[in-house]
């Protein structure tokens, strides 16, 4: 494919495509040049514009604190911006298009590990049910649009993201990015660092440079009905990621725990055999190695990050 469009385009994964480097193969959007809830501007800004496919990143993003206080954002935006995509997509002719969904839009109560199969087996997580149900609704439409229009459309299921350019809003953030931050203000303050809950939940996390090298095979190479999970893997609790945030910002001060922030789901292990299966030689990048840059990165770039 020659020439690709990617939303989203200053976000965690979607600035993985906004670089010199890309410039000729991609084409990036930001909220900015188009409000994407707006079906009209999305029409307006697609018409006659030639793309071979198109990675749809975009999408009102956030941790367990954001998604519990703005369900309604979370619904409405994701599901007005997913089905303007996609719809304007199809009347546009483009062939190859990606959205996101992600694994917190699995049932809760579920056998696990989590496959791409159970998607639709029951009720997601209160904590994230809005936004579940909205990007649960673009695999509908897109196995809707496959069958009835033959399109290359598919959907990704990345676990917790991470990486440069990513959100370090401190309330409504994910877990790394808040933590990141908040352990930045503690050390620089001599003040304790507190982290949200009891510690003991566990997830998984990709780097968001592996989101997007995956996501790249899976425009140009994947094309079946079903979704398909992108994780490592590996589950690790919480208390175990904030041993090495505080290692690696050597930070020396106290570290408390405020239960009465939510825990969220306890933990939502996946089963990445699939991608796996296609690309058995990826080597995912270890999180210790992830959260060394990103913290870099953090340090260096701080007046100018999203926060
Ligand atoms: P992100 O960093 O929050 O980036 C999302 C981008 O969407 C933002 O840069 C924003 O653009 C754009 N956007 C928001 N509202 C918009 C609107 N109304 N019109 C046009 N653009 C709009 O998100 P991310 O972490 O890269 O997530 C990428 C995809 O992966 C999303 O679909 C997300 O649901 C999914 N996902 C994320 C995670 C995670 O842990 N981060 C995990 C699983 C799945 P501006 O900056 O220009 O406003
Ligand atoms: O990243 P996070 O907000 O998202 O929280 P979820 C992960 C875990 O980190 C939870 C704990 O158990 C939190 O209690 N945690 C500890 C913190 N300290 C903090 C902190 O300072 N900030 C945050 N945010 N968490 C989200 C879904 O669930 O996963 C989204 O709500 C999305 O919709 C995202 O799918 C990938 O993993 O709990």
């Amino acid at each position: 494919m020659k020439r690709i469009l990617v939303t989203g385009g200053n976000g965690l994964v979607g600035s993985c495509f906004n670089t010199e480097e890309k410039r000729e193969k991609y084409t990036v959007w930001n909220s900015k040049y188009c409000d994407l809830r707006d079906k009209t501007l999305v029409e307006k800004k697609l018409k006659g514009k030639w793309y071979d496919g198109i990675i749809h990143t975009a999408a009102k993003v956030g941790g367990v604190g954001g998604n519990m206080k703005y369900k309604g954002e979370f619904f409405y935006d994701n599901i007005m911006m997913n089905t303007n995509v996609i719809e304007t997509a199809r009347k546009e002719g483009i062939e190859n298009l990606v959205v996101f969904l992600s694994t917190c839009v699995f049932p809760n109560d579920v056998e696990y590990p989590l496959t791409e199969k159970k998607i639709h087996l029951g009720p997601p997580h209160f904590s994230n049910d809005a936004y579940a149900y909205a990007k649960r609704m673009a695999d509908i439409q897109i196995r809707a649009y496959r069958e009835q229009y033959g399109l290359n459309y598919k959907s990704v299921i990345p676990t917790n993201i991470y990486g440069i350019n990513d959100n370090f809003d401190i309330e409504n953030g994910h877990v790394i990015p808040s933590l990141i931050h908040k352990c930045f203000i503690a050390r620089e303050t001599n003040t304790p660092l507190s982290i949200w809950g009891s510690g003991k939940p566990l997830r998984e996390f990709i780097y968001n440079k592996d989101v997007a090298k995956i996501t790249e095979w899976v425009l140009e190479n994947y094309n079946e009905d079903e979704p398909i999970i992108l994780s490592t893997s590996e589950e690790i609790s919480i208390k175990e990621v904030v041993d090495i945030i505080v290692e690696l910002m050597n930070f020396k001060g106290k570290v408390k725990w405020d239960t009465d922030k939510p825990d969220g789901q306890f933990r939502k292990p996946s089963d990445n055999s699939k991608i796996k299966n296609y690309l058995p030689n990826f080597k995912f990048t270890p999180l210790y190695n992830g959260l060394k840059g990103t913290i870099n990165w953090f340090e260096s770039n701080y007046e100018n990050i999203r926060k």
